[in-house]
């Protein structure tokens, strides 16, 4: 399948290519090629980076099944026969993970049944390819399956841009961008400004492909990448392997970019061989200057890209970054210092490897290396450690090849090959609420709760092979590139940097693949969604702008701090009502800081005094008396997944206009397809005018304009009254969303 798109969009490269150096006056970036050969019409597309809408045709749509259940619930709004382009579904999120993997997907099959027999059905029906639970974490099978150089992939979930690795723009979205693209719409997207990342040298020792998207983190922060795709070039490109590559570009989502990509090369080359795609390999390879930048770009790529940044990677050390946040980065060395000073906790209490970010053959070998010296020297491990691998290729070839018994003998356990404890569904056997403790995590995400549901966890990232010798040490302050171990003798030793192999020499081994083709013609076919269900809800349409002003709306929250997805919606144990709209609306900002209750998550219903009620609480009671209500937050606001119950909850329960200081942008386009008014403070400063008490008004709606900032009036409650501007990126198209409840709406 992948061979005939590809083909498709390599025949028709040359020409648009000829078209775009001619109208741009200049070479082309790899990111420039893949954008204007996914153009919808490239001749009427304006292309201005940071300005321009970009209206694209994206090859591919992979949904995960956390998100896929709205996807398919909008898509299924639409009334189409099958899905325009060709999707897949991937069940990887909802497996919970306690026992060890045989058991724990067992009991996912049966506790999530109705779900997944909706997805299926659904898959089924509309000419989508359904990847059975325990097939693997979606971007490990996008890459090992559907993601080619050249490829532009969107996917319901925000690692998505993984698919970089094989030389894409694989770009995460919410599950109505999903269902419009596959209801045969274009994608739409800001025009993304380019950060140039030129790598040096090579990796060496124990410095792994992980730490250069560690340090970058650190570099760029969590904002650094909004609205910007990050491309990697320089001769050190070549030396990372496709695998290193996806989970450089897996991560480029803590940065908040659009998406990241590496030119096309021999790494890529060899991954595709090794997974069964020599015919797209052999193809790549007859193309392959359509895969890669035009040659003058790297010669003065500072005329190329909006900002450069220059990484040797020789020079690179590992990197530790947490807790709470992926930005807080430091190389290993300075782990123990810091960790003193700040006073965590420094007993490690578990330490998990794989998940989507690093589970690949180059991460498990490497890993299984540092693990079978801690053996040797007659070492178990002293934290708890557990294995998530990323598909049955992986874990197959690990158990082959001997790593799962490694893990196992050291005192691991290996997980099913899904999400589990990377997404608030790990049952530690030791956790304690309210108590402060430390886990080491080769994942990509570690905001409070994210992986035991414990919001007082301190979860820190690290490559696997770290992450590993910390399972040794169990301490957080041990440096394996320095420091010594006790062995059972008593005697002190050092680890050997970890050695491993990028792709494994006897191939991968095969598994249960956990594919089912869609049927041929699937119009007789149902979806199954049992009508008493309390997993699944049919949506309803949000209703109409009914054209007035929103006149003093009471404050719902203005929240403190970082305000992640996970924070607006957590997941954990909500994971299971994704597809029941309002049951999950009572998770509403249960993570957030409510800059006016010392308890997350509560607040005060304005009308009435009561305090101490969860945010869905009072939003219902507004609800019922047919009051709209406001949300005032702060930067990088909705920063993390793609789930767009974050969007979608807020909207449900009457929420009306978000007013920040500034947006990550999946979420900020989660929120207009709701029809939520998304609006920004022209002067950051406002935010701290913001009280309890304020009746907040938004007016001049009808004559809302893209690029013409809205009037703010914050009535006090002693009566005075001030106004304040506010800004917005709302398109003419998104007015019109606006205007018909929701983007859905502005469909039919
Ligand atoms: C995540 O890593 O945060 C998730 C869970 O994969 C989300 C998607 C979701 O919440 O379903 C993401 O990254 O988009
Ligand atoms: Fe799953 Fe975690 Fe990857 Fe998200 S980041 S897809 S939850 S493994």
């Amino acid at each position: 399948m992948s061979m005939d798109l590809a083909k498709n969009l390599y025949a028709k490269m040359p020409a648009v290519f000829a078209k775009a150096r001619k109208k741009f006056g200049r070479g082309l970036t790899l990111a420039d090629k893949i954008l204007v050969s996914h153009a919808d019409n490239f001749d009427t597309q304006t292309w201005d980076r940071g300005k321009a809408m970009l209206a694209l045709r994206p090859d591919r749509v992979a949904m995960q099944d956390a998100t896929a259940q709205m996807a398919m619930l909008q898509f299924m709004q639409a009334n189409k026969a099958q899905a325009a382009v060709p999707s897949t579904i991937h069940c990887d999120h909802l497996i919970r993970a306690e026992m060890g993997s045989e058991k724990d997907l067992l009991r996912a099959m049966d506790e999530n049944k109705e779900v997944y027999n909706f997805l299926a059905s659904a898959a089924k029906k509309y000419g989508i390819g359904f990847w059975k639970p325990g097939a693997g974490i979606i971007h490990q099978v996008v890459l090992e399956n559907y993601a080619f150089p050249g490829s532009l992939i969107i996917g319901t979930d925000s690692h998505t841009p993984n698919g970089g690795g094989l030389g894409g723009l694989a770009i995460g979205v919410g599950g109505a961008d999903a269902g419009e693209v596959m209801a045969g719409l274009p994608w739409e997207v800001l025009h993304p400004k380019l950060i140039g990342i030129r790598l040096t040298g090579k990796l060496s020792g124990w410095a792994s492909p992980k730490d250069v998207i560690l340090y970058l983190c650190g570099l760029l922060t969590v904002k650094g990448g909004t609205n910007k795709i990050v491309e990697y070039f320089g001769p050190g490109a070549e030396t990372i392997s496709a695998t290193g590559k996806g989970t450089i570009c897996n991560m480029g989502a803590e940065l908040g970019a659009t998406t990241s990509v590496f030119p096309f090369d021999q790494k890529m080359v060899a991954y595709l061989n090794i997974t069964d795609r020599a015919d797209l390999a052999n193809l790549a390879m007859a193309n392959k200057e359509l895969l890669v930048s035009d040659p003058e770009v790297a010669q003065a790529p500072e005329k190329y890209y909006d900002q450069i940044v220059e990484v040797d990677l020789s020079k690179l050390e590992p990197h530790v970054v947490g807790p709470h946040t992926p930005d807080l980065a430091r190389p290993i060395s300075k782990m123990a210092a810091e960790a003193k000073e700040k006073g965590y906790p420094i007993e490690v209490k578990a330490a998990l490897i794989g998940s989507c970010t690093n589970s690949s053959y180059e991460d498990i070998s490497r890993s299984a290396h540092i693990a079978k010296q801690g053996m040797k020297a007659g070492l178990k491990a002293k934290a708890s450690f557990l294995v998530s691998p990323g598909s049955e290729r992986i874990y197959h070839t690990m158990k082959r090849d001997g790593f799962l018994d490694t893990f196992e003998q050291l005192g691991g356990t290996v997980l099913s090959n899904s999400c589990g404890p990377c997404i608030g569904q790990w049952k530690r056997a030791d956790g304690v609420k309210g108590k402060a403790d430390s886990i080491v995590s080769s994942f990509n995400r570690n905001f409070p709760g994210r992986n035991d549901g414990i919001n007082e966890t301190l979860s820190f990232l690290a490559s696997p092979e770290v992450v590993t010798a910390y399972a040794l040490s169990g301490d957080l302050g041990f440096d394996p590139v320095n420091g010594t171990l006790k062995g059972a003798d008593g005697k002190e030793f050092k680890l050997e940097p970890p050695q491993g192999e990028e792709l494994p020499a006897k191939g991968f081994a095969k598994g249960e693949e956990g594919f089912v083709a869609p049927a041929e013609n699937g119009d007789g076919l149902t979806v199954d969604i049992p009508p008493t269900s309390e997993r699944l809800q049919l949506l309803q349409p949000f209703p109409r702008w009914d054209g007035k002003d929103f006149e003093k709306l009471p404050l719902l929250i203005k929240t403190k701090g970082k305000t992640t997805t996970d924070h607006i919606s957590p997941a954990g144990p909500w994971l299971k009502f994704r597809g029941h709209l309002d049951k999950i609306s009572d998770n509403m900002f249960l993570g957030a800081n409510n800059a006016f209750s010392s308890e997350p998550g509560k607040g005060t219903n304005v009308l009435t005094g009561e305090s101490n009620l969860t945010m869905a609480q009072i939003a219902r009671a507004y609800k019922a008396k047919e009051i709209g209500s406001i949300v005032v937050g702060d930067e990088n606001y909705g920063e993390g997944s793609s789930r767009e119950h974050a969007a979608m909850s807020p909207r449900f329960l009457n929420v009306k206009v978000v007013l920040v200081k500034g947006f990550a942008r999946i979420h900020e386009t989660n929120l207009k397809k709701q029809g939520i008014l998304a609006l920004t403070f022209a002067d950051p400063k406002d935010y701290e005018k913001i009280e309890q008490q304020d009746r907040i008004s938004v007016t001049g709606l009808n004559s809302l304009a893209p690029g013409k900032p809205v009037q703010v009036t914050i009535h006090k409650a002693d009566g005075t009254a001030l106004t304040i501007q506010a800004n917005h990126s709302i398109t003419e198209q998104q007015i019109a969303w606006f205007k018909a409840g929701s983007a859905l709406n502005a469909l039919n």
